[in-house]
């Protein structure tokens, strides 16, 4: 059977299969080191010690191939894990091309694209790895605190008829004879699932977005973390979004120091509660220090002013309390004000919500005030005929949760494919 680098001793007989890391040919001695998903490992080949076609396979394997070795362990403390393989057998099971098109190794730094259009070579480097072996661990954490306050996972459609959030930023589809959309956010079926007798949802999926301009923070295709509940008000969602990012922390915290080491990111689980102030407080805090377009009633929070506002309170924290007319239709209003929030992270918006409107009146005008047809909606508003809970939720955007986590400066390091106005592919 199959080990792992980091878990043969010495004195047993091991089976190791992964990736040719290294070959160090210093003459008499050379040294093979072996790489999977858990490290390296180093094989001896020692004239006299192993047999001779093996010490040949092994001097002459190309960087990157794979290979399956097997062989006695021993203890040898100048190796790089303390052990040490001397190989009975070197299989080569696919061998690599000489010339790789980025150094897997890392010691030769490589441009973002191309490390993203040779993306399954760029994840053989530790720190790259650990990125994405966090990111399970947060989906994983994720998922157990939803089912842990009640909450379902649901799915539901990324084809869809209409707009959600504004029509600027929508991608069309050909859908057989008819136009259609990919979906901005799961918005209104989280919304109908209230009022179904699920009533407490959650869902951790892509979201499409057609933003025009490349920035470190936006992605056409992102992943949403949505919840949505019934019977719950703006103040309780968000106490329960700043629970969900504590508990991605934590289990980062916990359950990921190697790869934490491997990045060099001290991670400090956030603390609670997280500070709350208004819109109007938020502009007048941004607009004292200095900030060079100041900010008026109904404006969005400028990258300057959210940089101005984080330097101010250090962590995270949410503004509440919006102009009603920046905010989507979705959302409860009263008057001017909406009864909407976001969380910050100091350094960007990480989530957006609200209690949301209930009243099917209210809902329809809103939706004809922002320029849509009700007709459109009609698969939603139905919904609100029949007994729909008053109740709120949110969207959070799991690589900003990530990129600020992790101190990266690019949301695209914490997807494996990102897309954007530049990139399609791979
Ligand atoms: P909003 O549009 O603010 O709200 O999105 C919620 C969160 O999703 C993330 N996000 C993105 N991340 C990367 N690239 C993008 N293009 C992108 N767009 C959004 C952000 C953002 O804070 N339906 C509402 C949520 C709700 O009210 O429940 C919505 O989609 O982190």
């Amino acid at each position: 059977m199959r080990q792992y680098a980091d878990e043969v001793s010495p004195g047993e007989e091991a089976t190791l299969k992964g990736w040719v890391h290294e070959v160090r040919d210093l003459g008499g001695i050379a040294f093979l080191i072996l790489r999977d998903r858990s490290g390296v490992i180093q094989v001896k080949l020692k004239e006299e010690v192993v047999d001779e076609d093996v010490i040949e396979i092994g001097r002459n394997l190309s960087r990157e191939s794979v290979v399956e070795v097997s062989g006695e362990v021993e203890e040898e403390e100048r190796a790089p894990t303390g052990v040490e393989v001397l190989p009975r057998e070197i299989e080569v099971l696919n061998s690599a091309e000489p010339e790789l098109p980025l150094d897997p190794t890392g010691k030769v730094d490589a441009e973002l694209s191309t490390r993203l259009d040779h993306r399954y070579m760029d994840l053989r480097k530790p720190r790259v790895q650990a990125i994405f072996e966090i990111r399970d661990v947060v989906q994983d954490a994720l998922r157990t605190k939803f089912h842990s306050l009640g909450c379902r996972e649901i799915n539901t459609p990324k084809i869809v008829a209409t707009a959600t959030e504004g029509g600027t930023d929508l991608f069309p589809i050909s859908y057989f004879e008819r136009e259609a959309f990919m979906n901005q956010s799961p918005q209104l079926f989280k919304q109908m699932m209230v009022s179904g007798g699920l009533e407490r949802v959650f869902e951790i999926g892509p979201i499409f977005r057609a933003e025009e301009h490349n920035t470190p923070r936006h992605l056409n295709e992102a992943t949403s973390i949505d919840f949505e509940s019934a019977f719950v008000d703006g103040e309780e969602a968000m106490e329960i979004c700043q629970d969900v990012t504590v508990a991605a922390y934590e289990a980062v915290y916990e359950r990921c120091q190697s790869q934490l080491e491997e990045m060099e990111v001290e991670l400090e689980v956030p603390e609670t509660p997280f500070e709350y102030m208004t819109y109007e407080e938020a502009i007048a805090v941004a607009n004292e220090s200095g900030i060079e377009e100041p900010l008026a009633w109904g404006d969005d929070l400028s990258t300057e002013a959210e940089h101005a506002l984080g330097d101010s309170v250090g962590g995270h924290y949410f503004v509440t309390d919006w102009p009603a007319e920046v905010k989507p239709f979705y959302v409860y209003k009263d008057g001017e004000t909406a009864a909407a929030f976001d969380m910050m992270h100091p350094r960007m918006e990480l989530m957006s919500g609200g209690k949301r409107e209930h009243r099917l009146d209210k809902l329809e005008s809103e939706i004809e005030s922002q320029g849509l047809e009700p007709e459109e909606f009609s698969y939603y508003l139905n919904a609100f005929r029949y007994g729909m809970p008053p109740h709120a939720g949110w969207g959070l955007g799991m690589e900003r949760l990530l990129t600020t986590m992790l101190d990266l400066d690019n949301v695209r390091e914490v997807v494996l494919f990102p897309r954007d106005r530049q990139r399609l592919s791979p």
